[in-house]
């Protein structure tokens, strides 16, 4: 339903989300239990990141990640609390993590619940105090006894997310999130250690003056890509791209926008993760009406073959998806 406006602004995370719980029939509360575990390790993040310059632990440490990407402490930090509170909470069987190589099995046999987690993505950006996010995506297990499958509880496709969102490491620190009821959107008051609802039932513009991709690739995208950001450029449109998904992702989504990192020689498959960055922002954006593709299908629609695997990613405003995929597919056809 959209009652989001039904809630004043202002209300807590924590009294939104027990106030949703009759969205979901024969609920018991696990679920609103696990989003409120999620909050809780994203303002131990949020305080770490903060103060990332002070407390020396920016920077490198030193060790690379399954993705060959150098980790940087705070990525770690992050990975950890985001563990220890799924763990902790006991909602949860099983984590994919971007930073983790394999399934992490929480041992835990009434955890009904598998999430897939970019606990800190843009961390490249850490150092020079540009936005970061956590990205995460919720599944209920499909299996019913035993450690949990990978098959069939942890490959499956978006269409199956029970919930999913991202925290905005910001000028302020925002939650947004979706369980199927539309997006709604908290502010954290760090004064009071609370989320405050701030952006209910967020609906995405159908089109939009803003587009996010990184053009120096642009000689490695295929034909459509290329008439289509001319297309953008020859309407004055607003180039912005900060390099960090979750802050270009929310910015888009709220003005109107569409990001864009198609395949390019280094990403032959696009560089975003199918597992725990695309589906989230596609479930989100589909549930505020915007758009979310790999250039051929849905996002939502893309069976997982492998936990890290990557996927093009054109995702924003209804209409300026659209335009895209038509030349990109005119393109396609032309070759
Ligand atoms: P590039 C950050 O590493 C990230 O995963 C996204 O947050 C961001 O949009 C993208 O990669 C930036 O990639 O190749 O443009 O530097």
């Amino acid at each position: 339903d959209q009652s989001g406006l039904a809630y004043s602004v202002g209300t807590t995370l924590d009294r939104f989300i027990k106030s949703k719980q009759s969205d979901f029939p024969f609920a018991s509360g696990e679920l609103s239990q696990l989003l409120r575990d999620i909050a809780l390790a994203s303002k131990i993040v949020n305080r770490e990141t903060n103060r990332a310059g002070l407390s020396n632990i920016g920077g490198a440490f030193g060790q690379t990640n399954i993705q060959g990407e150098e980790q940087q402490k705070l990525d770690i930090i992050a990975n950890i609390r985001f563990i220890r509170a799924l763990s902790k909470g006991g909602e949860v069987c099983a984590i994919v993590s971007e930073e983790e190589d394999a399934v992490i099995d929480l041992q835990n046999k009434s955890g009904k619940y598998v999430v897939a987690i970019d606990p800190l993505d843009g961390s490249s950006n850490i150092d020079v105090n540009i936005s970061i996010g956590t990205i995460f995506s919720i599944y209920r297990r499909k299996t019913q006894v035993g450690s949990p499958i990978q098959k069939e509880d942890i490959m499956q496709p978006g269409t199956e997310q029970v919930a999913s969102g991202y925290v905005l490491y910001g000028s302020s620190t925002m939650l947004v999130y979706t369980t199927g009821f539309g997006v709604n959107g908290f502010t954290y008051e760090q004064s009071l250690g609370e989320f405050f609802l701030s952006h209910p039932c967020i609906k995405s513009p159908e089109d939009g003056q803003i587009y996010s991709i990184n053009e120096g690739t642009q000689d490695e995208w295929e034909l459509g890509i290329k008439d289509y950001i001319d297309t953008c450029k020859s309407r004055k449109y607003s180039a912005r791209y900060i390099g960090s998904l979750v802050a270009d992702f929310h910015r888009n989504l709220l003005k109107g926008g569409i990001y864009l990192y198609p395949a390019t020689q280094k990403n032959p498959n696009g560089k975003l993760r199918l597992l725990y960055e695309a589906n989230a922002m596609a479930f989100i954006a589909e549930q505020a009406g915007a758009v979310a593709t790999d250039g051929n299908r849905r996002i939502l629609e893309i069976k997982p073959e492998s936990l890290h695997q990557r996927t093009p990613l054109f995702i924003g405003s209804k209409k300026m998806v659209e335009e895209a995929m038509t030349l990109a597919s005119v393109s396609i056809k032309s070759q």
